[in-house]
């Protein structure tokens, strides 16, 4: 009880913070892009991992006024990016099914990109498998609306679901995120590795985007050039940083 009061009493006064994990071009290395992930220093208890707080926001609903923190705050960043004449790539921001399933989600989105001018092909919403295959014809019609606004998705955690490659086929997504759990073992499960080659081929024929996640050493690397995965995050390159570290490490002006 004391931790979502305060949790609340974060997101309304501006407590949280977001930390930026690149992502590169498996190809040439170049960087193609950020995911941001939120941070919470409580200031009693130190640092709360969102594997917390973000199931504890879920529960209270207050996952709805996160979510939208989250948003508008990577709007604004990207905004001041621009407004400094520095070259951004697209951010990818986590979305909890509970925030798609209310009715006024498409309108918040909208909302944020309007208040900060934001391109909408500079916004990337990850989506997880389970949120769009526990309600098929809602989730046609949310996603089409988001492709509408010219906003990219993803599905996130992608191989710890049931998707059904016939609907993921006919979804609009551009990218699927690999889910660590597979890259991890890769190197000693003969398993992982069939099923991330399987899940890269099969992300080709319908046309959509690999990234993996969670790549931590260099033999996980060469794995998925070899096998043909589009991009990459993960420690070996990049831990999350935060903003400031983010512009020295990985932006420059124009
Ligand atoms: O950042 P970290 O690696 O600890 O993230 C742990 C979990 O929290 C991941 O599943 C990640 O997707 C989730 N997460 C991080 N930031 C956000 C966010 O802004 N919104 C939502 N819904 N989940 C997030
Ligand atoms: O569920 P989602 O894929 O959004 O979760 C992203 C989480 O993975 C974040 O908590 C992030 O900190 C974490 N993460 C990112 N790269 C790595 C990595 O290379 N190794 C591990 N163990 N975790 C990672
Ligand atoms: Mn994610
Ligand atoms: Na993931």
């Amino acid at each position: 009880l004391r931790m979502e009061a305060d949790l609340k009493h974060a997101i309304e006064n501006d407590k949280l913070h977001i930390h930026y994990q690149p992502q590169f071009n498996l190809e040439n290395d170049v960087l193609v892009g950020f995911e941001a992930l939120v941070r919470w220093n409580h200031p009693a208890e130190g640092p709360v991992s969102p594997g917390e707080f973000i199931p504890l926001a879920e529960e209270t609903g207050l996952i709805h006024s996160l979510g939208r923190w989250v948003l508008r705050q990577v709007c604004q960043q990207i905004h001041s990016w621009e407004q400094a004449g520095i070259s951004v790539v697209p951010v990818a921001v986590n979305v909890s099914s509970l925030q798609m399933k209310k009715n006024n989600f498409v309108h918040i989105l909208e909302e944020c990109l309007n208040e900060f001018q934001i391109t909408a092909q500079l916004i990337e919403l990850e989506i997880t498998e389970s949120a769009v295959m526990d309600r098929l014809e809602k989730s046609m019609e949310l996603l089409s609306a988001i492709r509408g606004l010219g906003v990219k998705l993803a599905i996130d955690d992608f191989g710890t679901g049931y998707s059904s490659l016939s609907y993921l086929k006919s979804f609009p997504f551009s990218k699927l995120k690999i889910d660590r759990s597979f890259v991890m073992d890769l190197e000693n499960d003969e398993n992982d590795a069939a099923i991330i080659t399987a899940i890269i081929s099969m992300a080709k024929s319908l046309g959509l985007k690999t990234i993996a996640e969670g790549v931590e050493t260099e033999l996980q690397k060469q794995f998925l050039i070899k096998h043909g995965c589009d991009e990459v995050q993960g420690f070996l390159m990049s831990r999350p940083l935060p903003v400031e570290a983010i512009e020295t490490n990985y932006l420059s002006s124009k």
